[in-house]
């Protein structure tokens, strides 16, 4: 079984725990790719928020209806991929550059489901950890980081913020999330705490494992 199979049972899965009615984010990636015909299949009334342009124009073309973000103040669940998933269900997300606007609709999401390929689960959170910087004054705040690398692809996010990569070592991932959030500049960064999370789906060979965070 391969990942891209592995990542479409879990997409499968997640799509399954959507129901009428419901207000839903869309996360981005290649995992989240699956995730849209599954629940475009599924013919349900519901109203999508997109974490990017890239997903809001798939979701679009097969028929689900998105939604500025602005229009919504919360949603029922909300499904992303993830980079890293650590044991205690510490996330590191961001790969794609929309971590920020990915964590924005993941709080605002009342269950927040990650879904992911067997190659994501890892025993302990390693760098590169994908940072956004407001563009003013981001030489200051880089230098305040140390080991940051901005982007050469696609350095800019769909809101103007510098998109980085954190890249020194770390061991506690609260105490990383907390001085990055403290330091001024950062718009956001890509460690997602378990506090977020409600379910784990990991598509390992042909089955799906599920890991409930809280209901
Ligand atoms: C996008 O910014 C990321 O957070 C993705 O959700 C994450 O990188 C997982 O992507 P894949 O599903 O492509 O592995």
């Amino acid at each position: 079984v391969s990942t891209e199979q592995e990542k479409m049972a879990a997409a499968e899965a997640a799509a399954l725990l959507v129901e009428d009615g419901m207000t839903v984010g869309l996360g981005t990636g290649t995992t989240v790719a699956y995730l849209l015909p599954a629940l475009a299949r599924r013919g349900l009334d519901i109203r999508c928020v997109a974490t990017s342009d890239r997903t809001a124009s798939a979701a679009t073309r097969l028929g689900l209806a998105v939604e500025p973000f602005n229009a919504l103040d919360a949603l029922d669940i909300a499904i992303d991929g993830a980079d890293q998933i650590a044991p205690d269900g510490w996330l590191i997300k961001g790969g794609g550059g929309a971590h920020t606007r990915e964590k924005i609709v993941a709080c605002a999401a009342a269950r927040f489901v990650v879904i992911a390929d067997s190659t994501k689960p890892t025993f302990a959170l390693q760098p590169p950890v994908p940072v956004e910087l407001l563009s003013f004054g981001h030489r200051a705040t880089l230098r305040v980081l140390g080991r940051v690398t901005v982007r050469a692809a696609a350095p800019h996010s769909p809101d103007g913020g510098i998109i980085g990569d954190y890249l020194a070592p770390f061991d506690d991932p609260g105490e990383l999330a907390a001085w990055l959030s403290g330091t001024p500049g950062v718009i956001g960064h890509g460690l997602f705490s378990p506090d977020l999370v409600s379910v784990i789906l990991v598509g390992h060979g042909n089955q799906v494992e599920k890991r409930t965070l809280r209901g």
